[in-house]
């Protein structure tokens, strides 16, 4: 057995070439992005070619009951596995790095060891997180939620989706409903490689991030009820109009969000009037609301102040309102030893490298609930991502990985 050598480094063709086949399962025709939604029949496919990689690494596979899967290499001691890994989910509108990376790369940090013939001292794992996206069912990061213990297991299963199915119906559809007990028991420490998804690291010039938390999330969905009428004979004066209320919110939330000036976000992602019709006043609007800051006490501020104006907003048009909490996480803030080690592994990689917080929410943050975690990110050309143009250089790729081997072999070494 060799023990890890500071001069080991991954095979940047080998994961780019893994990075290009999931892309190809269920491709966005023309682009360089991927459409997978969460427990469709394109998950499963890009969940089996993954656990294939990890079959072919002679890994130990566990399957638990929301589906998360987790290969582990076994170590000198049995002890707690030190573990990366991420999603494999995509938005529909997805790019082929956001999730993919984080677990493609653990893979490749893995086969790199086995073919140096390194055995780690502790287990090192990587796994892949059920429905992170949260695009087809809310809360997001809903499988590392439920294998940390933030949610029952019974209590996911129920959730329906925007399609209508249930978690626990689609688990079993595509043959994911696995049996490994949850909550998960924790690993030793928790290592997450992601794109930055944002124009930070680009325009700044660094090509490491070294993440020192995530902003809080939070979600809700309004659904307004007014009068359907018709366009043409029904009084502007008459009218209970639940479009415009939801139209005067997504103009507020924009306000509030530049009001609060950064790192205070703000977005009506999803708008839908029903019955949705060129000459009909809608009868319903419902939308989502997404704001998100690192300091919680001003997310708590920009929930009161949106409430408020939605409620006047609605009174004002004489339509009633009702909400659904999506998602709520307060902000986290990663552990301080592990964020050295990422900072300083890229430095003894002569890699530039930047503290900074995460604008999107990633599974690191329900891991950091049980174990000492933290992140690396490598920039997003333009910032762009949840987009199928999303684009990282096979050059900070390799950086990415080769912080994420060194990383989690020191991690691995105690
Ligand atoms: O919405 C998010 O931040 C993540 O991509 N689920
Ligand atoms: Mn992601
Ligand atoms: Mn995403």
């Amino acid at each position: 057995m060799t023990s890890f050598t500071p001069d080991l480094r991954i095979d940047i063709e080998r994961l780019l070439d893994r990075l290009a086949a999931l892309a190809e399962i269920s491709p966005i025709e023309g682009t360089e992005g991927c459409s997978r939604l969460a427990l469709t029949d394109d998950d499963k496919a890009g969940r089996d070619l993954v656990v294939s990689w990890m079959r072919d690494l002679d890994l130990d596979i566990s399957v638990d009951g929301i589906g998360n899967v987790v290969a582990t290499l076994a170590g000198e001691i049995d002890g707690a596995a030190v573990m990366c890994g991420s999603h494999i989910d995509t938005v529909p509108t997805g790019g082929r790095y956001d999730g993919n990376l984080g677990v493609l790369a653990g893979i490749e940090v893995i086969e790199t060891l086995r073919t140096a013939g390194v055995i780690p001292h502790r287990p090192i794992a990587v796994g892949f997180f059920t429905d992170e996206e949260g695009a087809r069912f809310q809360p997001d990061m809903l499988g590392s939620l439920v294998y940390v213990g933030g949610m029952a297991l019974e209590e996911a299963h129920d959730i329906t989706g925007i399609r209508g199915r249930t978690v626990g119906e689609e688990l079993v559809r595509i043959g994911y409903l696995g049996a490994a007990p949850l909550p998960a028991s924790p690993p030793a420490a928790y290592v997450e490689l992601h794109i930055e998804q944002g124009p930070v690291l680009e325009t700044e010039g660094f090509t490491i991030g070294a993440l020192t938390g995530v902003q809080g999330i939070s979600w809700t969905e309004v659904t307004l009820t007014g009068q359907s009428n018709h366009a043409g004979t029904t009084p502007m004066s008459l009218r209970h109009d639940p479009g415009l209320v939801a139209f005067r919110t997504a103009a507020f939330v924009r306000e509030l969000a530049l009001g609060l000036g950064p790192p205070q976000v703000g977005t009506v992602g999803r708008i839908e009037l029903d019955p949705n019709l060129v000459n009909v006043v809608a009868a319903t609007a419902t939308f989502t609301i997404d704001v998100r800051n690192t300091d919680n006490k001003v997310l708590l501020e920009a929930e009161r102040r949106i409430a408020q104006f939605i409620e006047q907003a609605a009174a004002e048009e004489g339509v009633t309102v009702s909400r659904r909490v999506l998602a709520r996480f307060d902000p986290v803030d990663f552990d301080p030893a592990v964020i050295d080690r990422v900072e300083g592994a890229a430095q003894s990689l002569g890699l530039s490298v930047k503290r900074m917080p995460s604008g999107a929410g990633h599974d690191a943050q329900m891991l950091a609930r049980v174990c000492p975690a933290a992140m690396i990110f490598v920039p997003s050309h333009d910032g762009v991502s949840h987009n199928p143009a999303e684009y990282t250089s096979p050059a900070d790729i390799e950086a990415g990985a080769n912080v994420l081997l060194r990383v989690l072999m020191e991690l691995a070494a105690r």
